[in-house]
């Protein structure tokens, strides 16, 4: 077969049973690639050397290798495929049965000749049976046709009828009469039909009803050639002509063809099928060649997008992408075109089967990319909040505003989200299987986490800020109290320190209810009340550590000055006038020192505490002089009686502190008398020194003639003088008033005994 041109033929199945691949190739060169499933088979079976070859070559056109000479060897091996010169039309040159080569001893070739005519049946829409005139009545004319009878049940249950045409050679019609020879052959091949076995829904089924049997005669070879060439020509025409009466291919469904690039896998798995001795179902395997082709298409339009999912994936992973969804619509849109270009002529039900997967195919391909964008895009939310946030952060504006900004950051951010996910998303189908939602979701709480941590943080810089507003308003109304320091003591700080809790509390209330839900604002506000009265405490505490001084300084107010807050001028006040102002300012001094044994403010019980502590004290700060006694016991029996106050000073604490006033205070009152009493030395007049001098004078001049008394004197000048020239003058003054007031203590009662 060398002499054949590669593009003319195929060799489609070896003599050693070898399916040989390149079917789709052929049909590709031989120009019927686009033909889809507008297209014919013919192949042809009979005996080997009964023309087979030379028959097809000249109605087709084909260029079958026949035999030539008159050596009579088979020349045709195995099934050689080939096209009409003009039409869509595949023909099949068959090798010839009751082969000589092969030989009726040879194992397998029944097997060979059963396969090859039954993978002809199947394969093609007509089958011509090449009969000689000569060999009519012989056994084995019809045997092939038994056996395709037998094989076509199993075959063909639910195709179309199959088509024969049984072509008789060299047939001499001055002889034979052709309706005769015609009737016989049918009879003889219902004979052959009755004898078969069949399966029980084919037992009243009649053999026209499975096959559609035409007759065509030539005329002889060698003695009427030219009329056997003119039998061609007419039979050509009922192959090609549809304006023929008897043309072969009327009526032909051409939707039960497989498009053309699937023939290949059809005759595969028909020969396959085949060679395995199995039931075949054409339909089936139809079906199969399409799923096998479809599946093909599919794979192509996954390779054909390859490339752009790999840039996509690359630039996917350097790079949030604000055009993901475009660039997958587009691989998507585009595989999926392919396909359905490729496979509209497969049976539809296939096809969209194929369809899905590649659809799915895609998806899935694409879930990682997409996978990929999220991450980033999560990490674009991440640094574009984090800006935002440092931005604001170096704005230092109010609480409020702080917060405002910030839901206002809250909210772009979210629609940076909207956008993000349509950005990523392709299509709408696919939302379920990427669970949008649960990105969503998850984003959304990442968003939420970092704004509530820089919510929380601004709260705590805010609350802060305002305890230590409060912190400073309790310092001052302390230390007022503390300097002040009277019986009014407590009253004076609950209702300052309720003011001041009142007033700010108010405020904060106010600020922060706006950003925080209800419950929250109260325990904040708990927590602010709270802190308040601990400042409270811990600033009693601080104070009470210096309570001796203020405890004198207090004494001081009430003893050493008069009620208009003048000194008292004590020279003009009698001695047990002097000691009952020191007791009696001493015993109120004690009395206020009582009221240190505990911390009368109430502790905060709950976030209502500030409530009912303002309404307690209300009378309080609209004035105390109207505060009936009701109220004042009511309170009174709070502030005492609760065990909830601490304890301030315990009792030791108290008379330590007590003992230490007592001992400040008489050194005050002795001091006050000393006071007193050195007026009775200064009350000397002016001119009584005058006249102490002017006797003096010559008793001076004469301990100045005397070195003893001399010396001492200018000694005493000279250091006095020392010490006011170095500005130390003080100095003298001090030791002289040391000197003198050890002087006065030794000699004042004295002095006053003799007074
Ligand atoms: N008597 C007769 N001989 C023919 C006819 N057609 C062809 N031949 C001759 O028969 C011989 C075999 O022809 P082929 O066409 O090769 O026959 P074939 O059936 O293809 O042979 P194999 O492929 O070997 O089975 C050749 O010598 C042809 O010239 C015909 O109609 N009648
Ligand atoms: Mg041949």
């Amino acid at each position: 077969m060398s002499e054949q041109s590669q593009n003319q033929y195929h060799h489609l199945i070896d003599d050693q049973c070898q399916l040989i691949p390149g079917l789709t190739n052929f049909i590709r060169q031989s120009g019927l690639g686009q033909s889809h499933n507008s297209y014919n088979i013919v192949s042809i079976i009979g005996s080997q050397n009964s023309g087979k070859s030379t028959l097809l070559n000249r109605v087709f056109g084909t260029n079958f290798q026949m035999l030539s000479g008159s050596s009579r060897t088979q020349t045709t091996k195995g099934i050689w495929v080939s096209r009409d010169k003009e039409q869509n039309i595949l023909i099949l040159d068959v090798e010839g049965s009751n082969s000589r080569q092969r030989g009726k001893a040879e194992k397998g070739s029944e097997f060979y000749e059963r396969s090859t005519a039954l993978f002809a049946l199947a394969f093609s829409q007509i089958l011509i049976i090449n009969c000689n005139s000569l060999n009519l009545g012989h056994e084995s004319e019809y045997s092939i046709i038994k056996i395709i009878m037998e094989m076509n049940i199993r075959l063909f249950r639910s195709d179309q009828v199959k088509q024969m045409l049984i072509i008789i050679r060299d047939f001499n019609d001055e002889v034979d009469n052709f309706k005769e020879v015609t009737e016989s052959i049918r009879n003889e091949i219902y004979g052959i039909w009755g004898e078969i076995q069949k399966p029980p829904e084919f037992a009243n089924v009649q053999p026209e009803q499975i096959f559609k049997i035409d007759f065509f005669t030539s005329s002889h070879f060698q003695y009427q050639r030219q009329k056997f060439e003119s039998d061609m020509v007419q039979l050509r025409d009922r192959f090609i002509n549809p304006g023929n009466p008897f043309n072969l291919f009327k009526g032909y469904n051409y939707n039960t063809n497989i498009p053309i690039e699937a023939l290949e896998d059809l005759a595969t798995t028909l020969w396959d099928t085949i060679q395995k001795n199995e039931d075949l179902n054409l339909p089936n395997q139809k079906l199969q060649a399409s799923q096998v082709r479809c599946l093909k298409i599919k794979d192509q339009a996954i390779d054909l997008i390859n490339q752009d999912l790999q840039k996509l994936k690359q630039d996917a992973e350097s790079n949030y992408l604000t055009n993901f969804n475009e660039r997958a619509q587009n691989i998507v849109t585009r595989s999926l075109h392919h396909y359905d270009t490729e496979s509209q002529y497969y049976v539809e039900k296939i096809k969209l089967e194929m369809r899905k997967v590649l659809n799915d195919e895609l998806k899935t391909a694409l879930y990682p990319i997409f996978n990929q964008q999220i991450t980033s895009l999560q990490q674009n939310i991440k640094n574009e909040l984090k800006n935002n946030l440092d931005a604001l952060d170096s704005r230092n504006t109010s609480f409020i505003k702080y917060m405002d900004d910030l839901s206002f950051i809250r909210q772009q951010i979210k629609q940076v989200i909207l956008q993000g996910l349509h950005q990523s998303l392709p299509f709408n189908e696919y939302k379920v299987d990427w669970e949008i939602t649960k990105i969503d979701s998850q984003l959304s709480k990442v968003l939420e986490e970092i704004i509530n941590n820089a919510r929380e943080i601004q709260f705590v810089k805010y609350i802060n800020s305002q305890e230590k507003t409060i912190k400073n308003s309790i310092d001052n109304l302390i230390s007022n109290c503390f300097d002040t320091l009277d019986l009014e003591f407590w009253t004076t700080i609950r209702s300052g320190f309720n003011q001041i809790l009142k007033e700010n509390e108010t405020r904060i209330r106010d600020q922060i209810s706006q950003f925080f839900d209800h419950s929250r604002v109260d325990k904040e506000m708990n927590n602010i009340i709270h802190q308040s009265h601990q400042f409270l405490q811990d600033d009693i505490q601080k104070k009470i550590r210096e309570l001796s001084y203020y405890l004198l300084k207090r004494f001081k107010r009430t003893f050493l000055k008069d009620e208009k807050g003048l000194t008292r001028k004590w020279k003009e006040l009698e001695e047990p006038v002097i000691q009952q102002l020191f007791l009696d300012s001493r015993k109120s001094i004690e009395d206020i020192l009582q009221e240190f044994t505990r911390f009368k403010v109430s502790p905060p019980q709950s976030h209502q505490f500030s409530a009912r502590m303002s309404n307690m004290f209300s009378s309080e700060i609209v004035g105390r002089a109207q505060m009936n006694d009701e109220v004042r016991q009511a309170k009174q029996s709070l502030d005492f009686s609760s065990e909830d106050f601490s304890v301030l000073l315990d009792t030791s604490q108290i008379n330590k502190i007590k003992q230490q006033f007592i001992d400040e205070s008489e050194e005050e009152y002795n001091q006050v008398l000393r006071q007193r009493n050195t007026s009775f030395n200064t009350n000397v007049p002016k001119w009584m020194w005058v006249v102490l001098v002017f006797f003096m004078y010559d008793d001076v001049l004469r301990w100045m003639a005397n070195p003893l008394l001399l010396y001492p004197i200018i000694l005493l000048g000279s250091f006095i003088g020392l010490c006011v020239a170095t500005g130390y003058q003080s100095i003298p003054k001090v030791l002289f008033q040391q000197i003198f007031g050890q002087l006065t203590t030794l000699l004042g009662p004295l002095l006053l005994k003799i007074k």
